[in-house]
């Protein structure tokens, strides 16, 4: 297949990237508010949210929509809010009381900008717009307003993000190697998950096909996380663009695993990652989108 055609790898590129410029686009307007807004809290906001940031939760909901033959402007504002869910999540991620990181997307952490009182409320308040975006797309059926709400507000909660994150700050409970990857799954795979799930609804899956997507975006987090844990052992805070090291003291999948057996964990739940999203959609933006994340993730480690 010569590279010019439609779905060759070229034209996936050059696709991702105008989805990539769409949300980014939409995650600014996002943050303009039509009334008064304390303008250091404004502020917070657009530097937690616009600093950067690789969009893939937002991109991974426009590309498997694409796949199964939804328009992918319905997912935009799914996708805004995953971005401003996930922008949310890395504010408080940031905090003193938890993981205590000064930089973040190549520039100060929020709190180190704008102190920790604006960062909490900053991260409270792209919740909350978040569920707004959502609610005010008149070009959702109501019945898919309502389950990408519930996806979205589920997967915030005690049993996701912070659950995971929870367990992750305390090493609640046995560290072995199941144990681990379930943390992973809520505190990274959940978001991924999210993202599968609203293009699931947007495009009527049923039920089957939806726990089907919800395992596949869980493993992705886990191969995600497991990059993560393995960045934060091998790479630079120059070459990462965040603090590095941070887990030294902890007890992650990839101390557990080791270096070696961690990279191929990963890499073997990509494949089935790839295999159940090549299965399920026809146009195959979402697999080159995983395989783009792959790649970048091992290129912090060569
Ligand atoms: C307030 C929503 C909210 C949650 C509270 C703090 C918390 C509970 C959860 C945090 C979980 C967490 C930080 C997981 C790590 C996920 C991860 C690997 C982040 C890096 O993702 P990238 O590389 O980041 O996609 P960019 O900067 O590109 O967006």
């Amino acid at each position: 297949m010569s590279n010019t055609e439609p779905g060759s790898p070229a034209n996936i590129g050059t696709q991702l990237e105008q989805w990539r410029s769409q949300i980014e686009q939409a995650l600014a307007a996002a943050l303009v508010f039509e009334t008064r807004v304390p303008t250091p809290l404004h502020e917070a906001l657009r530097h937690a949210v616009l600093g950067g940031g690789k969009r893939y939760r937002g991109l991974l909901a426009m590309a498997l929509a694409a796949d199964l033959s939804v328009p992918t402007e319905r997912l935009l504002s799914s996708a805004v809010a995953l971005e401003l869910i996930h922008s949310a999540s890395l504010v408080v991620d940031d905090l003193p009381c938890m993981d205590d990181a000064s930089r973040r997307r190549a520039a100060p952490s929020t709190h180190a900008a704008f102190g920790e009182a604006t960062a909490l409320l900053c991260s409270i308040a792209l919740l909350s717009r978040a569920h707004e975006r959502v609610a005010q797309d008149a070009g959702l059926i109501p019945i898919a307003r309502a389950g990408i709400g519930e996806v979205l507000a589920h997967a915030v909660g005690a049993a996701g993000l912070c659950g995971g994150q929870y367990d992750d700050l305390f090493q609640d409970g046995p560290l072995g190697v199941e144990p681990l990857i379930d943390r992973y799954r809520r505190k990274t795979g959940v978001l991924f998950a999210a993202a599968f799930a609203c293009a699931g609804i947007v495009a009527g899956c049923d039920p089957e096909v939806q726990s089907r997507l919800q395992r596949a975006g869980e493993r992705l987090g886990v191969s995600f996380q497991l990059y993560d844990d393995l960045i934060d052992q091998l790479s630079s805070a120059e070459t990462a663009g965040k603090d590095v090291g941070k887990d030294a003291t902890k007890v992650t999948l990839a101390t557990v695993l080791g270096t070696e057996a961690a990279r191929r964990e990963a890499e073997a739940g990509l494949a089935l990652v790839q295999t159940e999203i090549k299965a399920l959609s026809r146009e195959g933006y979402a697999s080159a989108l995983v395989s783009a994340m792959a790649a970048r993730a091992a290129s912090f480690l060569s």
